[in-house]
């Protein structure tokens, strides 16, 4: 097989607007395989990699990491995807085989991840090239072309009948924010919950809250535009932190007589990661980060804080293994079990991909789901 030319969004430089053009792609090498892309979602840590604040982010590259297409083709040695299986790019691959993944402990698997966090698929190189030079790979996915070709072990194969435009979202923000309250932090019913951020995973933390029977869910904001819609999910109640004259966390201590039993920060603010971990319960009250933040930001408290038995955690694609447990999900989606379509605030072509970026950037947003 020849390269093949598609259509991409390049990323050339941190700071600029993506440049959609024609790139060539290799076919799929030994364990690989060459997906087309039906629809993207576009999440903030794409936004974050773009902005040159993170410390992975190489260019000229591809991003996008929320994805969902069909299976082109399939490289040497692989069997458990064929041309025409429906699928989800995982920024977090299932070898099944490493240290982590036979654990038992934790979805990270690492396989791959030196090479993928340079760009680079697992034997080293790019399929992709712009005039001969190529251009770096995103999370193991880059799912912000018409093709692209990925790990075999960084495939889900899921239902044929699930509509990718819009179990996209399950590549990575509404899995991360129902897994990071079912996987890492097991909420129980009864429990109170607060969740600061309400973006793509903050409200998935919401609709994962709301799955597990939370007593009460408190969803904070600055922007209280996003308090419809997270009380449409089911909040119970909306703070806007701006509207009080005392740090959030005493606010949420004084609200839940203590302090919640569970909070979730769903931003990258390493100031409201203190303030989550701060408004939870004395003696036993989780916070789980969730929000990425750049390189050189730190988190800080009183270490009287943990002794006094609060719990500090961090969640990555919300502790789900990809290939053994997200095809599961999006039966659940398709059961009715949880709904996507709230999330889906925007539709549009790769053409338009940089007004997606405008969007987020403006507050206007939840998901934008990019159709190819
Ligand atoms: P988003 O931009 O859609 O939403 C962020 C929300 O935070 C917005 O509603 C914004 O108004 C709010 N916000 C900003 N500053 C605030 C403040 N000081 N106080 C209260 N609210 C504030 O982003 P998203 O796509 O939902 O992603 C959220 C974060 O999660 C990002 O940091 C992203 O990189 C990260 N993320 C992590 C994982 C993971 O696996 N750990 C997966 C996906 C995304
Ligand atoms: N390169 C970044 C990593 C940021 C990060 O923590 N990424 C999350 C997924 S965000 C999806 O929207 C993650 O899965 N982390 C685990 C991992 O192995 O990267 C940085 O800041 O260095
Ligand atoms: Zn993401
Ligand atoms: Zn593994």
């Amino acid at each position: 097989m020849n390269m093949i030319k598609t259509r991409a969004a390049v990323a050339w430089e941190a700071g600029k607007p993506l440049s959609i053009e024609e790139v060539d792609l290799m076919p799929p090498q030994k364990g690989e395989v060459l997906v087309r892309i039906v629809a993207t979602g576009v999440c903030h840590t794409d936004a974050y990699t773009l902005s040159g604040a993170d410390p992975e982010g190489v260019f000229p590259a591809i991003l996008g990491h929320e994805g969902a297409g069909i299976v082109e083709a399939i490289g040497e040695g692989v069997t458990s995807v064929a041309v025409g299986d429906h699928v989800i790019p995982l920024y977090t691959p299932e070898c099944g085989e490493c240290k982590f993944c036979k654990s038992g402990k934790t979805n990270l698997c690492q396989a791959i991840r030196a090479t993928q966090g340079k760009g680079l698929m697992p034997d080293g190189t790019t399929r992709f090239f712009k005039d001969g030079k190529p251009i770096f790979h995103y999370m193991g996915t880059s799912t912000f072309a018409e093709h692209t070709v990925v790990p075999e072990i960084s495939l889900a194969k899921i239902s044929k009948d699930a509509p990718l435009e819009k179990v996209c979202l399950l590549g990575c923000g509404v899995t991360t924010g129902m897994g990071a309250v079912k996987n890492t932090a097991k909420v129980q019913p009864g429990d109170t919950v607060a969740v600061f951020g309400l973006g793509g995973i903050g409200l998935s933390v919401i609709i994962g809250a709301v799955m597990a029977k939370a007593s009460r869910i408190i969803a904070i904001d600055i922007n209280e535009d996003k308090f419809d819609i997270a009380k449409k999910l089911g909040a119970t109640d909306v703070v806007n932190p701006k509207n009080f004259d005392k740090p959030i966390q005493d606010v949420i201590v004084e609200m839940t007589d203590g302090g919640v039993d569970f909070s979730f920060e769903c931003i990258g603010n390493v100031k409201v990661m203190r303030s989550a971990l701060e408004c939870c319960h004395k003696g036993w009250g989780e916070s789980v980060i969730i929000g990425v933040a750049a390189a050189g930001q730190e988190i800080s408290t009183r270490p009287f804080q943990l002794v006094t038995g609060r719990i500090w955690k961090g969640s990555a694609f919300g502790g789900v293994k990809g290939r053994s447990q997200l095809p599961g999900i999006v039966e659940q989606y398709m059961n009715g079990e949880f709904e996507l379509d709230t999330f889906i605030t925007h539709t549009m072509g790769l053409d338009d991909i940089n007004h997606a970026f405008d969007l987020m950037h403006e507050g206007k947003s939840i998901r934008t789901v990019i159709l190819f």
